[in-house]
């Protein structure tokens, strides 16, 4: 079997994704995702004017050796852009193995190692009063863990907060829209709303808190013990990721877990965070980090050091990311949480896919490959849109340094 081609398919229903879809001369497709927000279209043009020509006449049951021929052959090592790319291609691989073989990409991979894939949602609101609303309609749906994110009293905008429930879109104007950010206010606001959950829902629903690389090191340990009583699965992102000595302080200070790693692109940005044990749980996920090949070796070296999978899923991360990230949770013996944040119903459209949500879990479709496709027809009627994720100043004016 050969690769004949592969299409990049940039496409906007609602917000932008890009889509490698692979053809073999046997008329078996595989897919997988490209979309990086913000920088679609460099994902895009990497993948058209200098990967696509390299893949027409490889066989693609050559997974690794595919991996190992665009990685060390680029020469210029990881990085966004390079790493998407390769994961697409990564991806789009494994779902044509899986059609091949006949078996859902699962099985490839061990098979499953539990019932479900437990997902968390997004309960956010402008009020204590809303988050409450909001907490309640995640556990009607089932949900087992839910994310919350609270308005801060005195700051007009927050990043993750947003009228649009169950999903919303963060990257929301052609240009950057600004925010504006305060430590002082923040602290003071976010444990009042954690109390208030636990008030209202109880001690053991899982709840958990994105700060979004707000804060610095020992802010972000105030900010872990001050939720300690509110025992929160997780934090996440206390602080920006390039410095990982800086998490020992946070480690020093405070028992609340810490998640991290949605930015990261490979092992190496992830490595001494998870052999020192500073994380609890890694974010990274399939589009981002190189594939189903490279985010398998990154869970199996946090398995030795009692790391969990965490992975990102917000709606950035197209139904084909969701799709692949499914199958490497269900097989991995370390998977901790997956975040789910729905999809509107015109993307829904553009990717039909076969996985499923039920009682708080989500189950990847049982059919060859990953069980998701691009439907290019509709793809074509949503053009790329510029849309760009927000920039955050502080009170003074300053762009927020870290
Ligand atoms: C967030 C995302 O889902 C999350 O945890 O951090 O909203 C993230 O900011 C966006 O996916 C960025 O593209
Ligand atoms: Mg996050």
């Amino acid at each position: 079997m050969r690769i004949v081609d592969a299409r990049v398919i940039v496409t906007c229903p609602g917000r932008n994704f890009v889509t490698l879809k692979i053809v073999t001369d046997e008329g078996v497709t595989g897919v997988g995702d490209a979309t990086l927000n913000g920088r679609e279209l460099a994902v895009a043009s990497y993948l058209r004017d200098h990967v696509v020509p390299l893949l027409i006449g490889r066989d693609p049951a050559r997974i690794e050796d595919t991996w190992q021929y665009l990685y060390q052959g680029a020469y210029w090592r990881r990085g966004p852009v390079t790493m998407s790319a390769i994961a697409a291609v990564d991806t789009a691989l494994w779902d044509i193995k899986g059609k091949v073989a006949n078996l859902p990409v699962y099985q490839l991979l061990g098979g499953r190692s539990r019932d479900g894939v437990t997902v968390y949602g997004h309960a956010n609101g402008e009020t204590v009063e809303d988050v409450l609303v909001e907490v309640a309609r995640y556990v009607d749906l089932g949900y087992r863990a839910i994310r919350v994110q609270c308005g801060v009293p005195g700051l007009p905008r927050t990043y993750g907060v947003s009228a649009d429930k169950l999903f919303y879109e963060p990257a929301d104007a052609a240009l950057p829209s600004e925010a504006t950010w305060s430590t002082a206010r923040y602290l003071a606001h976010v444990p009042t709303v954690f109390a208030r959950v636990r008030d209202e829902f109880g001690p053991t629903l899982r709840l958990l808190h994105d700060v979004h690389h707000r804060l610095s090191p020992i802010e972000a340990a105030r900010l872990g013990k001050s939720l300690e009583p509110h025992a929160l699965t997780w934090m996440e992102d206390p602080v920006p990721a390039e410095l990982p000595e800086g998490f020992r302080l946070i480690r020093q200070h405070t028992t609340t877990p810490v998640a991290v790693g949605e930015v990261f692109n490979t092992i190496w940005d992830a490595a001494q965070l998870i052999r020192e044990q500073l994380i609890d749980y890694i974010r990274t996920t399939v589009v981002h980090a190189g594939g189903i090949t490279h985010l398998r070796r990154i869970f199996d070296l946090a398995a030795l050091h009692h790391v969990r999978s965490g992975s990102h899923g917000a709606t950035d991360l197209s139904p084909v990311c969701m799709a692949a990230a499914l199958h490497l949770d269900l097989a991995i013996p370390n998977f901790g949480l997956q975040e789910y944040m729905r999809h509107t119903d015109a993307t829904d459209e553009v990717f039909p896919h076969g996985y499923r949500y039920a009682d708080g879990y989500l189950h990847p479709a049982e059919t060859p490959g990953l069980g998701v496709d691009i439907d290019e027809e509709a793809a074509a009627r949503y053009p790329y849109a510029p849309a760009y994720l927000p920039v955050n100043r502080l009170e003074d004016g300053t762009v927020h340094p870290w």
